[in-house]
């Protein structure tokens, strides 16, 4: 007989993500640039007095940053708009606390500017990070005055720029200039985002992207895209956030492990589509400091939290802070080119394309596993009302060198698995590999290479139903 479906559990199926969520949740891997007068000062957060022209780029280059990134396999970069000194890296009509006031291009210049274009010209995406704390502004912490000037400065980047694909606003608020704190008007900020740039995603401090809670590189085991309404709170995301320049966040805290499971939705009777993404520096700081240059993550390191991150179910923004001279350390360029190679090697070919899936049931005849190998995201095995139990059986017709499979849900339609198995025939016998909770968006399983031609993916927990919209095999 089958299983009665609980209205809670209904409820969390029926959460599905926006278009411009379903854009973000394809860009997977994305670079952070935290560039500003805190590169010139060598510190962190700046305090807002510091002179217009400490900003003096000898060999500002862009194109270097977005090409970089385009060949360590990122796909978009978010670039430091404005920190908390408030020093703007762009011509702005507000504040004279910007690139006007230097005398890089005789003041003329804009970062901002040529940031956009670079990446424009090597095929990526541009986002911007606009701190709203920001400690030179004297209107700050005066409420409606304050309001009004952050939104004149988010109007001119969300309008001269071109296509922004985020806006990230991060979670720390502290003092202006004469002590006092902001009431942020965040909903007319959000308002005015969504005017003008209506596929932009609303990080951390918005309502769109899940920031996951600490500054390491670390995210759950289960990352669920559908969690309590309250993850969205400014005022929790701001508590959690940094408070003290002395204490990044590094773990998240351990109450907050589980987002998603039936235990934690049970008794919330309102749910949102909030992914996770993963923020974290390729070297100590976030803004570049020659004392760092011997600081650098790895390899090992960075492919360790690419796994961890883009392979369960998260994406990866990861922090590369220019220098003074308006490059990227060539100690930078050398480990993010090992990088873009080693994903190539990793994801060299898709082993499992042009391969058979059967599967032991489907919803119709436009449902079946062989739609999971498609490749148009679009397409997808469906498993009908009855989840628990189904199987899809991929066959690559030969027996190939494996280590890693690739699997994907139809988000479109919901976060749906909650538990899965994944297996391997060996010697005729079927061997497990991995048994996990969610698949999400994207779920890549790793293992020890194994010569195989078979695998098998169970369904052991669905909330409605089940779906597969990739299965790939390296
Ligand atoms: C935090 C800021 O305080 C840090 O300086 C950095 O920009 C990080 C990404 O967000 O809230």
């Amino acid at each position: 007989m089958k299983k009665k479906i609980p209205e809670y559990v209904k409820y969390a199926a029926s959460i599905v993500p926006s278009e411009r969520q379903l854009k973000w949740h394809e860009m997977e891997f994305y670079a952070f640039m935290h560039y500003g007068m805190n590169t010139y000062t060598n510190s962190e957060w700046g305090s807002g007095n510091e002179d217009p022209e400490l900003f003096a780029p000898e060999k500002l280059d862009c194109r270097q940053w977005a090409k970089l990134c385009k060949l360590s396999g990122m796909r978009g970069i978010i670039l430091t708009a404005k920190h908390h000194d408030g020093f703007c890296l762009w011509q702005t009509k507000y504040t004279d606390h910007s690139v006007a006031s230097s005398k890089w291009k005789d003041g003329k210049g804009d970062v901002v500017a040529e940031c956009a274009a670079a990446c424009r010209e090597f095929g990526i995406k541009f986002g911007i990070y606009v701190s709203p704390w920001d400690r030179h502004e004297a209107t700050y912490g005066s409420g409606e005055a304050y309001n009004e000037f952050f939104r004149n400065q988010l109007r001119e980047l969300l309008t001269n720029y071109g296509e922004l694909f985020c806006v990230w606003f991060d979670g720390a608020c502290g003092e202006g200039k004469n002590g006092r704190k902001q009431e942020y008007d965040w909903e007319s900020y959000y308002a005015l985002i969504r005017e003008l740039q209506p596929d932009a995603v609303i990080n951390v401090c918005g309502p769109d992207v899940r920031w996951c809670g600490n500054e390491s590189g670390v995210c759950r085991k289960s990352e669920w895209n559908v969690v309590p309404y309250y993850h969205s709170n400014h005022e929790l995301i701001a508590s959690a956030s940094q408070k003290d320049i002395s204490k990044p966040p590094k773990t998240v805290n351990p109450t907050a492990l589980d987002l998603g499971s039936r235990k934690v939705i049970r008794n919330c009777n309102k749910l949102i589509w909030y992914p996770s993404e993963v923020d974290v520096s390729i070297r100590k700081g976030w803004f570049y400091h020659p004392d760092d240059d011997y600081n650098i993550k790895p390899l090992t390191k960075i492919m360790q939290i690419y796994y961890n991150s883009v392979g369960a179910n998260a994406s990866l923004l990861l922090n590369i802070p220019p220098m003074p001279e308006g490059r990227i350390n060539e100690k930078d360029v050398e480990t993010l080119l090992s990088v873009g190679a080693q994903l190539e090697i990793d994801f060299n070919e898709n082993l499992a394309e042009g391969s058979i899936i059967t599967d032991n049931r489907h919803l119709d005849e436009k449902h079946t596993g062989q739609m999971a190998l498609s490749g148009n995201p679009e397409e997808y095995w469906h498993s009908g009302d009855e989840p628990e139990g189904a199987e899809l059986i991929l066959d690559l017709g030969d027996e190939y060198d494996i280590d890693k499979i690739v699997l994907g849900e139809h988000i479109r339609t919901g976060q749906q698995i909650e538990k899965f198995s994944l297996y391997a025939k060996i010697d005729g016998k079927w061997k497990k590999l991995a048994a996990e909770t969610i698949i999400g968006y994207k779920r890549i399983c790793r293992f020890d290479e194994i010569r195989v031609r078979y695998f098998k993916l169970v369904i052991n927990k669905a909330r409605c139903f089940a779906t597969i919209s990739k299965f790939e095999a390296y």
